[in-house]
């Protein structure tokens, strides 16, 4: 059988010349295929060292670092489960991660060593690693000792290579299975649609325990061979400076505002540029005709999400079409799109309906919740995405809003129900509601209303410093308002339209 490791064909993509720069960090090391191929080598045998069960998870949590992507592909290549987890996750937050994948595997930060290795023991996890951003911890002083040599996994292209935990409108979160093959054919995909070519150099700038920094940026780059000028962390600045050496570089909409704001951002910077994507969430039209009159390039917008990977594109070639600034472009080769009303009933060429997809792309299942799976597929097998769109008569693809109750912050999500059920918990409180209002960094931002029990006395600020211990950082809202009753309609559910537009100006 020929291997559908989605690493063997990351490493048959590497340059003859094994000697030359795969990964240059903005602090100045600089890393050559060689160096990947053999540290995924030592990490891979360090992990099959373990006699792990297959398809045992791998569970992360630590800074972006060349070592921490090393630590995905050699998971890939040992042929196990890598779950990557946010670094800005807590203790409840992971208690919950970890329980319900039971990763064999758990690697986390020095400094979160403690707490997290106790909630993994408490788990069933057998091996607990540390790795930090400055190349120390276990992880790598055990790996130092294995061998630099390792045969690849055989994997077919149905077995899992990732689980990326995405929350649900209601309940908990859910792990997205993502094979090898969706994997492999989407990174093929894009690699064509995207006019990858020789002496293509990404900026790596964006985080890697999600989709659109740990696969679209990651395979682009890795499936090209290309080198890659790597971030540990999204700084507008030095990314400008840094510009003249790359040609490819991919962002949230966050990224090319925050770049917006530098003076030094100007076609001089963008001169050796061939492409900017954009993606993770809306891209306002004012961003994308700004980014045309500073930089000269017209940014091209993608949608995906973590169940699917990425779904259309706008085009990167003149002759397929313009890149229309609002749309998100067309549906990649190979993969349906398709526009359906409430009814069930395929809405004509324009026409506004919930967006449903099928394809090579598409997800296995959330892990363990069969029932779940079931629900969020069609009778004809299509993926309901859960957002609301639309496609035009050249068949260019709209996202107009979601039916899912989702806030995108500066590219993260939110899910409201989450929130309001902590906030729920606090004493004195009688009901919450968190919507997005728009923000001119974050894009759409958290902002909550709560009404208190009869006799108690509440107050915003408590509530959000109470969060504050509880949840990730970019969950928080940024403001919370106490209020005498939240608005309802004659069914009484919330009408968080009312809170939205009476909110909507907070950051303007
Ligand atoms: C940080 N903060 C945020 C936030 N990020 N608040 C709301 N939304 C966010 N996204 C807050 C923190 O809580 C903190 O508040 C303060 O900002 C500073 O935190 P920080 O960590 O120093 O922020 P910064 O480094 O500036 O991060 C901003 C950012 C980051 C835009 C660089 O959010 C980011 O990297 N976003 C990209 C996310 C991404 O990769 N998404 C892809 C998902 S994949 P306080 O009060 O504590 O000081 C996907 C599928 C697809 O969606 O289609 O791609
Ligand atoms: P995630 O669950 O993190 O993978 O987020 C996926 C969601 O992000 C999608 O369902 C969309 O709602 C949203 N999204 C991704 N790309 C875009 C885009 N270009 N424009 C608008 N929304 C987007």
């Amino acid at each position: 059988m020929h291997n559908q490791n989605l690493f063997a064909a990351l490493r048959a993509a590497f340059p003859k010349d094994l000697d030359a720069a795969a990964v240059e960090t903005d602090d100045g090391l600089v890393y050559s295929w060689r160096d990947l191929d053999r540290a995924t080598a030592m990490i891979a045998n360090l992990l099959a060292g373990l006699k792990l069960p297959e398809g045992s998870r791998i569970a992360v949590q630590v800074e972006k670092s060349v070592e921490a992507m090393m630590l995905y592909l050699a998971t890939l290549r040992a042929g196990y489960v890598f779950l990557p987890l946010n670094t800005a996750y807590q203790s409840a937050e992971i208690e919950y991660f970890v329980g319900n994948a039971e990763p064999a595997v758990v690697v986390c930060t020095g400094k979160n060593f403690g707490w997290v290795s106790k909630i993994a023991f408490k788990a069933g996890t057998q091996h607990v690693f540390t790795l930090n951003d400055d190349r120390t911890g276990s992880l790598l002083e055990r790996a130092t000792h294995c061998s630099d040599r390792h045969t690849i996994a055989v994997k077919g292209e149905d077995d899992l290579a990732a689980i990326l935990y995405t929350s649900g409108t209601t309940g908990r979160s859910k792990g997205a299975e993502l094979t090898h093959g969706n994997l492999l054919s989407n990174a093929r995909v894009l690699r064509d649609y995207w006019g990858w070519k020789p002496g293509d150099v990404l900026i790596h700038a964006l985080p890697i325990f999600h989709v659109h920094g740990l696969f679209v940026a990651l395979h682009g780059a890795l499936l090209n061979g290309s080198r890659m000028i790597w971030f540990g962390r999204f700084d507008p600045r030095r990314v400008i400076e840094r510009m003249p050496d790359a040609t490819v570089f991919m962002g949230v909409p966050t990224l090319y505002t925050r770049m917006l704001a530098e003076p030094g951002l100007d076609k001089g910077a963008a001169r050796n540029m061939r492409l900017f994507i954009s993606g993770s969430a809306p891209l306002l039209i004012e961003t994308f005709n700004e980014w045309k009159e500073r930089t000269g390039h017209t940014i091209l917008e993608r949608y995906g999400m973590s169940e699917t990977i990425m779904l259309t594109s706008n085009p990167y070639v003149a002759k397929d079409g313009e890149r229309r600034g609002g749309t998100v472009g067309f549906p990649l080769p190979g993969v349906g799109v398709r526009v359906r009303g409430d009814d069930g009933r395929q809405v004509p060429a324009g026409e506004i309906g919930n967006i449903e997809v099928k394809g090579p792309n598409v997800f296995k299942g959330y892990w363990r919740m069969p029932e779940k799976t079931k629900e969020e597929f069609t009778a004809d097998g299509w993926f309901k995405t859960g957002d609301v769109g639309k496609i035009d008569a050249l068949g260019y693809v709209t996202i107009v809003g979601r039916s899912k109750d989702l806030i995108i912050s500066g590219g993260y999500n939110v899910y409201p129900a989450e929130i309001e059920g902590y906030i729920n918990d606090m004493p004195g409180v009688a009901e919450s509601a968190l919507v997005g209002v728009p923000h001119p960094d974050f894009g759409e931002v958290g902002v909550a209303v709560v009404t208190a029990k009869p006799g108690a006395q509440l107050d915003g600020d408590r509530i959000v410093a109470g969060l504050k211990s509880q949840l990730a950082n970019f969950k928080i809202p940024k403001r919370c308002f106490v209020v005498d009753e939240l608005p309802r309609n004659t069914m009484g559910k919330v009408q968080k339209n009312l809170l939205r537009e009476k909110h909507k100006q907070l950051f303007s």
